[in-house]
This record gives structure tokens, C-alpha cells and sequence, in this order.
């Protein structure tokens, strides 16, 4: 099987992918897409990745997007280890946190979005943690109830990794990047520490991607 996976270093959505890959023990090919340089709106990439984002992993030939469907065939393809709980409802509130931050974050303070809002960078900043918080205190929130169901743990679900924390934790290197304060989420700061701490995250990690100079 042949994986090129186009990326950029320090997007949040590319992490992900980077991160499900190396947790599988997969390896591919790794082509930077340079998101500041507008590499993302060429016509050859777009032919791939039709709203000209990263991450897409080339299959066989075959161009996927959307990190959500990426790790579904890699969960789908590599079941082991597994990125979702067994149990049903512990797999619900796994994916519930994914889209927290998926479809009700990330998409909020993306590059084109922020560029759109203003030219200001300043602007583009205090919109994006505008959205950023409030992402953040939904998914705090929903830690607590995901503890009072008894399906805490030293990860954001349980006691080992899920793709739920696959977005919380590059969510919330976006956060860092935004100047969010993060004191008010004790339970997601507390999640992430478990997460960094584990080979597959130091692996994928933006610090390992950024390119020289
Ligand atoms: N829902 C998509 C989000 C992809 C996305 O928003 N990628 C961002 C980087 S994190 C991007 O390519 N932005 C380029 C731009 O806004 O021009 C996924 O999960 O793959």
C-alpha cells in the first residue's frame, strides 16, 4: 500500500492525520504544502483536495480529505490499535468531542476564514480566539460530563488515547499560538499533558515537521 500524505507543518487538521498514522505504526511519503505561500489554491492540488485544504492522504493513487474520513479508513483498514473505544456510548462521546472541535472550532479561525474576516492581523487574531474559547469551554464542559458518566481517565476519553484527543491537543496548539488563555480548562490542559507524553504525538508533533531556516 502507498500513502502520500500532503501536509503543512503546522496545521492543526495536518497533525491529526500525521498523529493516526504514526499511533498505526504506518509509514508514507511526506509532501509539504505551503500554506503561507498559497500552495493550497494551486489547480494541481486543488484537483486533489477540492476546497484546497490540508491534510489529503493519497491511497493507492487515490486522493482522501477531510480528517474526520481519513482516520475512519485507517480505523476501518488498521483496527489496531484502535483510536475509538469498544463500547458503544464511550465511542459517541469520543466522536461528539472530535466534532467539537472539527466542525464547531477549527473551521472558525482557519487561514482563509481569519483572511476574509481582515487584512488585520490583529483582527484575525482576537476573531479567532473569540471562537477558540468558546470551543474550548463547550469542550471543557463536556469533559465534565464525559467524568460524571464514569468514562474519564488520564486521556480526554479513558485512560488511553482516542481520536478525541487527535483534535483537542492541536486544537490547543492553535489556542497557544492565538494567546488564549487556557487557566479555565483544567480538564483539557490535564488531557493534553497525558497526550504529549506518548511517542506517536512527540512523532507527529509540528516541532518535528517545521522546516529548517
Ligand atoms: N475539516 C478539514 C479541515 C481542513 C483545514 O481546514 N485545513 C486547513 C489547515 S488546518 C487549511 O488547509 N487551510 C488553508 C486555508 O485556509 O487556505 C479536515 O479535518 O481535514
Amino acid at each position: 500500500m502507498s500513502l502520500v500524505l500532503h501536509h503543512y507543518w503546522r496545521s492543526s487538521s495536518s497533525w491529526r492525520v500525521r498523529w493516526a498514522l504514526a499511533y498505526k505504526g504506518l509509514s508514507y511519503e511526506s509532501r509539504a504544502v505551503d500554506l503561507l505561500k498559497g500552495a493550497q489554491s494551486d489547480p494541481s492540488y486543488v484537483a486533489q483536495s477540492p476546497m484546497g485544504l490540508v491534510p489529503c492522504l493519497v491511497i493507492d493513487g487515490r486522493p482522501l480529505t477531510e480528517s474526520v474520513a481519513i482516520l475512519e479508513w485507517l480505523e476501518d483498514t488498521h483496527p489496531e490499535p484502535g483510536l475509538y473505544p469498544r463500547d458503544a456510548w464511550a465511542r459517541a462521546r469520543t466522536r461528539q468531542l472530535v466534532e467539537l472541535v472539527n466542525s464547531g472550532t477549527q473551521p472558525l479561525q482557519n487561514l482563509a476564514v481569519n483572511r476574509h474576516v481582515s487584512s488585520d492581523l490583529a483582527a484575525q487574531a482576537a476573531w479567532a480566539r473569540h471562537w477558540i474559547t468558546r470551543g474550548l469551554e463547550a469542550i471543557e464542559r463536556e469533559l465534565g460530563v464525559v467524568a460524571s458518566e464514569g468514562l474519564g481517565g488520564a486521556f480526554a476519553v479513558g485512560n488511553a488515547l482516542t481520536a478525541a484527543d487527535l483534535y483537542l491537543v492541536p486544537q490547543l496548539y492553535n489556542a497557544r499560538r492565538f494567546a488564549v488563555d487556557l487557566a479555565p480548562y483544567p480538564r483539557i490542559v490535564a488531557a493534553e499533558g497525558a497526550a504529549l507524553a506518548t511517542d506517536s504525538c512527540r512523532a507527529s508533533h509540528p516541532d518535528a515537521f517545521q522546516p529548517a531556516g
